[in-house]
């Protein structure tokens, strides 16, 4: 076991998170995380029972509340199995993009980790985005599907996840047997404020070992109200339960960490350019165009031609946008 240790280390020298490449790739949002740049993986430079972690790395430590209390699960499978009837596991959890605001999703990052794993273990991933809780009557798709291959990068982490070494009874030693990865996904789209739901699925070419990704882990923390990921597989989606350690412990709700990259933007204007409250009407696209040509404004100026304002005008992306949501579709 120590010499494999040894050997992870060497391979895997600090390698940074996914890096943010200008500010259409920043990260945007972390589930759980008061800072959008710092997944909620409880990284820590020793664990609760005080063994450093090797090196430069961090271990990410399954949460406990108390020496008598804690979590057991240590990742979620998220898996292609095509041994599975329903083609392996898939996961989901929600996100909210605020009132007034769109959203400019170019990628979202998970952690995933693979036991005994000595190189990058994922080599697939599938995304879907819903405007709704995944398979309930009324969501539907908003981006994605269960085929394409949308994986941009897999970034080994100088970091461990490990189990709980402070609640009994059997601790194990934490070790490095459990790697983490950053692991991106590529997204193109803009979304509106709601609620949306991501579900996605990891795959690996070498044949069918089990991948995980790390749920929300909060120092001191089994759950917290809201959280309410899910887990497909048979054919069902069921919420993502810990059942905690000792055995007996009540089942605590999880979250999955992720990230989200892209830029906000704000919300679009009404369609109801000419402000008389009836819409969608031809006038609002006549009045837009003649105010836009220098003509006078149909209601009590200032006229706001500045459709998607974002304090650019006149310019053709705010009538772009207009017919975008005129047609149904979201501002951006
Ligand atoms: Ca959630
Ligand atoms: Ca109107
Ligand atoms: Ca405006
Ligand atoms: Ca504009």
């Amino acid at each position: 076991m120590l010499k494999q240790a040894r050997h992870v280390q060497h391979i895997g020298l600090a390698i940074a998170l996914a890096s943010a490449c200008g500010s259409a790739r920043a990260q945007l949002f972390s589930n759980e995380s008061a800072n959008p740049g710092t997944p909620a993986l409880a990284l820590v430079n020793q664990t609760g029972n005080n063994t450093p972690a090797p090196g430069s790395s961090q271990w990410s430590e399954v949460a406990s509340v108390n020496a008598l209390l804690g979590n057991s699960l240590a990742g979620v499978a998220c898996h292609a199995d095509q041994s599975d009837v329903s083609g392996g596991v898939r996961l989901a959890d929600d996100f909210t993009v605020p009132t007034g605001q769109t959203w400019r999703l170019t990628g979202m990052q998970l952690f995933a980790y693979q036991p005994g794993a000595l190189s990058a273990p994922v080599s697939g991933a599938t995304l879907r985005i819903w405007n709704g809780v995944p398979g309930e009557a009324g969501s539907s798709v908003v981006f994605g599907d269960t085929s394409t291959n949308r994986l941009n990068n897999v970034a080994a982490m100088d970091a461990y996840r490990v189990f709980t070494t402070t609640v009994g009874p059997a601790i194990m030693s934490p070790d490095t047997s459990r790697r983490l990865y950053a692991v991106t996904l590529n997204t193109n789209l803009t979304l509106g404020p709601g609620t949306y739901w991501l579900d996605w699925q990891l795959s690996n070419s070498s044949g069918n070992p089990p991948l995980f990704v790390v749920p929300v882990t909060l120092s001191g923390t089994r759950t917290l109200p809201g959280w309410n990921a899910k887990l497909f597989a048979d054919g069902a989606w069921t919420p993502v339960n810990d059942t905690g350690k000792p055995e007996g412990a009540t089942d605590a709700a999880q979250d999955i960490a992720f990230v989200l990259l892209g830029s906000p933007g704000a919300e679009c204007d009404s369609i109801d350019f000419n402000r008389n409250d009836v819409y969608p009407e031809d006038q609002d696209v006549i009045d837009f165009f003649q105010v836009l040509a220098g003509g006078a404004c149909p209601y009590a100026d200032p006229c706001d031609i500045d459709f998607n304002n974002n304090d650019v005008y006149p310019e053709d992306q705010d009538v772009i946008d207009f017919f975008n949501t005129l047609a149904g579709g979201v501002c951006g």
